[in-house]
């Protein structure tokens, strides 16, 4: 009988521990494909190329998260250790662009750097932890873009281009019945000056940001009371003029006071994704007037417009002294993280632990910073000008020396580089198609004419497979250099969408001579020309397109002159034309029939699609 119970015991025994691996081995609810250790492939027959947080070359299982048998978390298997970084430097007037960065000075710690061979070339890069430097894998995140539509599910325009393909400035719907272009506001701001340069208006890439606030965020908020119970859309412009500013979308009239930083903004800033009212914002120049600092990237509460967190970019671990922040940063929202490139040569990784609460209208931040710095292999000029583009947990960045990167961003490490052969401060476009995942990306006539070495270069745009960096197609045209005021590829092209879904559209500064310029339409597949059309006018600005309620893609285009065209980008004619006074640089972005830009007539300005 004794045997017996003893069998019966352990039987049951047996089936109560069957019974709760089951159950703990079942999938939790509610895991987005960033969480999911196994996603299943998007996209059916790919080879293990493909992106997703398993899959690259190194194990992606964040080892703080991994649990052994018996249920105990482990120790974080992240190692680190603590350096001493000198902190001689410069003043701040004393920091500009051209001091050329350096690769072995007593911050450079050789004996902690990661290689890796990427083209049979040995591609040399460190992970930091805040100061200290990582010698262990870094944490994995687990992050997992989709598709650019699941960005954010905020009305409006919350970075550059739209989201992290970068594809689209252009928010709401419209119908183009006119095909006119109409004035209806304008808002008057300033400029800046120091030594001999002048800063007036809105630079490059200087796009606004649009946001159409949910209602009780909106009730949080410092804005107007009297907007408070009004369906606003709130435009949010920092600009050359050292102001942050926040206008109706409706008149141009301000919202609330500007943010006063004090510098100039040249970048673009981005709104958090899931509409919390935060603003992450960089800075272009470092000196106004007589005042000079370093540049700061800075983090702000929308709800009272109070610094909540800023970075330094003139920073010791950094190869290159000059700091700004240029770049329009990606939040992901699933996992709570800012990518924020500098030009300062580091990439940076954010985990910003934020604390909202919409009843209290608490909002705060602690970020852990991590962050990925390397050494240039084709060219010494460092730094990141352009807005990084993501696909999955692939990051696409180009840099001023012409080196494309793929990194993964859970594990930070190079998945592959391409040389690219010339300063890049376009904005690289990703699409994802039935063949593939593609990047387009173009250079400028820069460090290749540099020093008087000849006075022209081709700017080549050119099109790669973004998983494997193939080249698809290359096609070059003639631009001059000109020393500050580059020719070639500065805005983002147009990927066609639509009835223009062949269509990849760029247009590029210089070429023939200073002032002139040409838009190019290639067809997508080939990098053949489909049209193209002189322009008198050179442009910095990107062209932005937008479908109308009927069916056809019609595109914003301003130049140099001051113009903005409404063009057919079928065949690049224009429609309309009306003035915005000077030199457009910054890249508008629309919200339904609303065009926002500003200039350097020292305005921005707030026009209507008819
Ligand atoms: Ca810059
Ligand atoms: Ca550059
Ligand atoms: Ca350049």
């Amino acid at each position: 009988m004794k045997i017996k119970r003893v069998f019966y015991s352990l039987l049951i025994l047996t089936i109560i521990a069957a019974a709760a691996l089951i159950l703990t081995s079942k999938e939790p609810a509610g895991k987005t494909a960033g969480d999911n250790p196994n996603p299943p492939a998007l996209t059916e027959g790919t080879s293990s190329t493909l992106p997703s947080p398993t899959e690259s070359e190194n194990s992606n299982q964040s080892p703080s998260k991994q649990e052994p048998d018996g249920g105990q978390i482990t120790e974080p298997l992240i190692k680190t250790v603590t350096v001493t970084l000198s902190e001689t430097m410069p003043e701040p007037k004393n920091v500009n662009p051209d001091i050329p960065p350096v690769f072995d000075g007593n911050n450079s710690f050789p004996e902690y750097a990661k290689t890796k061979i990427l083209n049979n070339i040995e591609f040399t890069y460190w992970h930091f932890l805040g100061s200290d430097i990582i010698t262990s894998e870094v944490e994995n995140p687990d992050i997992f873009f989709g598709s650019p539509e699941e960005y954010t599910d905020v009305e409006g325009i919350t970075t550059f281009r739209g989201n992290h393909f970068r594809d689209n400035a252009a928010y709401g719907s419209r119908l183009v019945s006119e095909k006119k272009l109409e004035l209806v506001w304008t808002k008057d701001i300033g400029s800046i000056s120091y030594g001999n340069t002048y800063w007036p208006g809105v630079g490059w890439t200087g796009q606004p940001l649009i946001i159409r606030w949910d209602d009780d965020v909106r009730k949080l908020m410092n804005i107007d009371p009297s907007l408070k119970q009004t369906d606003l859309v709130e435009v949010i412009y920092p600009t050359l003029d050292g102001n942050i500013y926040f206008l109706n979308l409706k008149n141009g009239k301000p919202t609330r006071k500007p943010i006063d930083i004090g510098f100039s903004t040249k970048g673009t800033a981005s709104i958090d994704p899931r509409g919390y009212p935060i603003l992450y914002t960089g800075q272009g120049l470092n000196q106004n007037g007589d005042n000079a600092a370093y540049h700061e990237y800075r983090i702000f509460s929308l709800i009272d417009q109070k610094q909540i967190y800023s970075i330094k970019g003139t920073t010791p671990e950094a190869f290159r002294l000059w700091g700004a922040f240029d770049p329009s940063g990606i939040i992901d929202r699933n996992t709570d993280t800012l990518i924020q490139p500098g030009e300062n040569g580091l990439l940076y990784r954010i985990k910003l632990n934020t604390d909202f609460d919409i009843k209290s209208g608490m909002l705060s931040i602690d970020p852990e910073v991590t962050k990925f710095r390397y050494k240039p292999v084709f060219d010494q000029n460092i730094g990141y000008e352009n807005s990084p583009a993501i696909y999955r947990n692939y990051l696409y960045l180009a840099d001023n020396g012409g080196m494309l990167q793929c990194i993964d961003i859970n594990t930070l490490e190079p998945v592959w580089i391409a040389n690219i052969e010339d300063d890049t401060d376009s904005t690289i476009v990703l699409e994802e198609t039935d063949e593939g995942v593609f990047l387009y990306t173009g250079n400028e006539a820069d460090i290749r004419c540099d020093n008087g070495r000849i006075p022209s270069a081709n700017c080549q745009l050119r099109k790669f497979n973004a998983l494997t960096g193939e080249l698809i197609w290359q096609k070059e045209y003639n631009c001059i250099y000109q020393s500050g005021v580059n020719g070639g590829l500065l805005s983002t092209p147009v990927i066609g969408k639509n009835d223009i879904s062949d269509l990849v559209i760029f247009n590029i500064a210089k070429t023939g001579d200073a002032k002139s310029g040409k838009m190019v339409a290639l067809d997508k597949r080939t990098g053949n020309e489909v049209w193209v059309k002189n322009l008198e006018n050179y442009s910095w600005s990107s062209p932005v397109d937008f479908l109308s309620d009927d069916g056809k893609t019609y595109m914003i285009f301003c130049d140099f002159a001051g113009d903005m065209h409404l063009i057919d980008p079928k065949n690049g004619e224009i429609l309309d034309t009306i003035s915005v006074g000077l030199n457009v640089e910054a890249s508008p972005a629309i919200y339904n029939d609303m065009i926002v830009v500003g200039t350097y007539a020292k305005k921005i300005y707030g026009v209507r699609i008819k």
